[in-house]
């Protein structure tokens, strides 16, 4: 959700990379963020498996005259941990969908990806997804042509090979072109009703997020 930087000021807005296990989201995190000289940080890994979410700030471009500060996050993918899943969900201005288009990937990202829609939908107003056809590298990946036909005309879709950090720019800057977008022609941005908000709950910082996550997992799983 969009907010205000209790500090700053900043609009905040976040971006969450969501995709089934081992489909390149923290990988596609980690390259963004090298496009930009940064690092991201990765809150607990094990054998190569986010256990709670990747994190990444960047800043750029304005909204109703704020400078904008983007969270970037990624989910874990495991299906054990779908409720830290769905909670960082809840968080997102606009979704990348890392769709893994190997062979072994694609049918199962198609599924998540149904899930996804169904789990947004339910949120008060429509949020926007890009998806990013990720590991087009491969010999066999599927391509954007079948992938446009299973998932439908009306979504928009990137391809990219995070592994070598193609096209993983190129669609942050589309997906949050299409949020920013969307956000100015709803008007959904009141600065009056964000500051009200920042005043009450302020925005919890890589480690906050982390001890509310845990919590989730101890008394939900
Ligand atoms: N060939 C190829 N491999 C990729 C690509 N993107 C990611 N991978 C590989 O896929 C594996 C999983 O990548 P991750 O980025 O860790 O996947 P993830 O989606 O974060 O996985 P979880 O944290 O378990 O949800 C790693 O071995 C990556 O190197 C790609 O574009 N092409
Ligand atoms: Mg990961």
């Amino acid at each position: 959700m969009a907010m205000l930087h209790p500090e700053t000021g900043n609009l905040v807005l976040h971006v969450v990379y969501d995709g089934i296990p081992r489909s390149g989201k923290t990988e596609s995190v980690r390259a963004l963020a090298r496009c930009f000289d940064r690092s991201a940080q990765t809150f607990e890994e094990r054998d190569g498996r986010t256990l709670y979410f990747d994190w990444l700030d960047l800043e750029g471009g304005r909204l109703l005259d704020r400078p904008i500060h983007y969270r970037v996050l990624s989910v874990p993918g495991q299906k054990v941990l779908s409720r830290r899943r769905s909670m960082i969900i809840a968080a997102a201005d606009v979704v990348i969908f890392v769709l893994d288009s190997s062979t072994t990937g694609f049918a199962g990202s198609l599924e998540r990806l149904t899930t996804l829609r169904r789990q947004l939908k339910s949120r008060h107003r429509p949020i926007p997804i890009l998806v990013q056809a990720n590991k087009q590298d491969l010999p066999e990946a599927v391509d954007l042509g079948k992938i446009r036909d299973r998932i439908g005309a009306d979504l928009q879709i990137f391809s990219t090979i995070a592994t070598e950090g193609r096209g993983i720019r190129e669609a942050f800057v589309l997906s949050v072109g299409m949020c920013i977008r969307y956000l100015r022609k709803e008007s959904l941005v009141d600065l009056d009703r964000l500051a009200r908000d920042t005043g009450e709950s302020s925005l919890p910082n890589a480690k906050q997020l982390l001890s509310i996550l845990s919590d989730i997992h101890h008394h939900g799983d």
